[in-house]
């Protein structure tokens, strides 16, 4: 469901090789804003059920998640491990009342902030991407949750980051 459901734990990279990754990441990028557009306000705030987020309140979710990545991307390049804390979900969206923003004025920022990362993605020397971490929060931060007894690196933290946009960005279209 939308509200904090959490993929089963799977270790296996995707097949694709990295830079293949970040191409794919900025084409779904575009091609998302150009789709949320084309979504009527109106729409945007229409809830399937009460307790759904509505499509603007995803996109909001998404925004926190962009935020809330963005340090951790950062971070993780000048510290051995990835221990991070998580965010309250919920707590984030009610609180900062996304249903009520200008639906084209948080595309805009969810937008701008997806290219940011792609970029920081993007620039993050392959050694420190592919460093096994042996201490890292990933069992209860990561979208697909990595054992805490096995190592993680920054290349999957990213990887899982877009994998939790996509599936929440399929839900916005699915409406
Ligand atoms: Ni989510």
């Amino acid at each position: 469901m939308r509200l904090g459901a959490r993929n089963p734990i799977i270790h296996a990279m995707p097949p694709q090789n990295y830079d293949d990754f970040l191409k794919d990441f900025h084409a779904t990028v575009l091609d998302a804003t150009t789709r949320l557009r084309e979504m009527p306000e109106a729409e945007s705030r229409c809830k399937n059920a009460p307790d759904d987020w509505a499509p603007i309140e995803i996109l909001g979710h998404l925004v926190d998640s962009a935020a809330n990545n963005h340090q951790r991307f950062v971070r993780a390049q000048f510290t051995d491990d990835l221990v991070f804390p998580g965010y309250e979900q919920n707590e984030w969206v009610n609180s900062q009342n996304y249903a009520d923003e200008s639906w084209p004025e948080l595309i805009q920022l969810w937008s701008a902030y997806n290219l940011h990362l792609h970029h920081v993605a993007s620039v993050v020397p392959a050694a420190i991407l592919t460093k096994p971490r042996a201490t890292h929060t990933l069992d209860q931060i990561a979208f697909n949750l990595v054992e805490k007894s096995k190592p993680a690196t920054l290349e999957y933290l990213i990887r899982d980051y877009v994998d939790h946009l996509r599936h929440h960005l399929d839900q916005i279209f699915a409406a």
